[in-house]
């Protein structure tokens, strides 16, 4: 199943279109991908060409769950994958050219510091729990889903969405994985006492970094059809992701040769501890993941 990230690299490296992006890196670039994890047996797609640190994609997953839109709770929990824009943003409006470190630093000590330079605007969070109507009123798009799936798991409208078109200029990105929807069907061999439905999460995702994005959204969107599929008494079924402009650029070339030539391994298992009483209950504790054996991590350098 990792074969379909990697045909996806090959794909970029033969036939990409070469273009300079936003960011001035440049990039490879193709438009609409699909992949396809099942996930029913406790597999966990994180990738294996190299090693994945999972628990970061998973600390994001649920720090996006928590509605926050801030970078000083990520840095509590010592994940800094988000650091580069607000810290980019505070060096251009004050010229001080401070370091990545001294800068977390000050997100950490000092709250109103904080709060005037740590927050990424609206984003994903923000639009999952407390999508503001013109009305003044707040959603839950969460919390909607899991009582639609608990009450008419037939249905059709079953999905949460971040591409809030107002508040677009005020984040500091718009979102790249914008759109999941679910989906159940019949558990098919279930056993008495095991789920009668199986519970299936398409992710939508207008923009995807093959290189070094895509093996965190892939561990974080698992993680999250797992937590959901936990918290309404169904079985995981599969993940499907379809990305639109999908792009390798140009400073991963050397990685992706590398990942293309490894070997895949099989993917690891996934198993929650606990069941907390809600979605809002989890902990980085809860997961568990065994016989991962990936191949060693490549670094390499993020867009901004
Ligand atoms: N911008 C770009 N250019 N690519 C992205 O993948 C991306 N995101 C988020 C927002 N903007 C993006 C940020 N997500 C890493 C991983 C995910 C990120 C940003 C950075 C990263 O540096 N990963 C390293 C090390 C991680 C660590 O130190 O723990 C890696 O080797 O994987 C996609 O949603």
């Amino acid at each position: 199943p990792e074969y379909q990230y990697l045909d996806l690299l090959e794909h970029l490296l033969e036939k990409g279109d070469r273009r300079i992006d936003r960011t001035g890196v440049g990039t490879l670039s193709a438009f609409g991908a699909m992949m396809r994890f099942d996930i029913s047996d406790g597999t966990f797609p994180a990738f294996t060409t190299k090693r994945v640190y999972w628990k970061t994609a998973i600390k994001e997953m649920l720090w996006f769950l928590t509605g926050q839109t801030n970078i000083q709770s990520l840095l509590k929990e010592n994940v800094r994958i988000w650091t580069d824009w607000p810290l980019e943003k505070y060096r251009k409006a004050t010229g001080e050219q401070i370091s990545q470190e001294a800068f977390e630093e000050r997100i950490l000590a000092d709250d109103d510091f904080a709060l005037k330079w740590g927050d990424l605007g609206p984003v994903y969070g923000k639009q999952w729990r407390r999508w503001l109507d013109a009305n003044g009123k707040e959603h839950d798009q969460i919390a909607t889903v899991i009582e639609t799936l608990k009450t008419n798991p037939a249905s059709r409208r079953m999905l949460f969405h971040a591409w809030n078109v107002g508040e677009l200029d005020q984040m500091a990105l718009p979102p790249c994985h914008m759109t999941y929807q679910f989906h159940t069907s019949e558990n098919k061999g279930a056993g008495p006492g095991e789920p009668r439905l199986k519970l299936s999460m398409l992710l939508f995702q207008r923009s995807l970094d093959v290189g070094l994005g895509a093996p965190f959204n892939c561990a974080a969107s698992a993680a999250l059809l797992t937590m959901v599929a936990q918290q309404v008494d169904m079985a995981p079924g599969e993940l499907i992701w379809m990305a639109g402009d999908y792009h390798l650029y140009l400073n991963h070339l050397d990685m992706a040769q590398q990942l293309i030539a490894r070997e895949p391994r099989p993917f690891p298992k996934l198993c929650l501890l606990r069941r907390p009483a809600s979605i809002d209950g989890y902990r980085i504790e809860d997961f568990e993941v065994t016989d991962y054996d990936p191949h060693p991590a490549i670094a390499a350098p993020v867009a901004v």
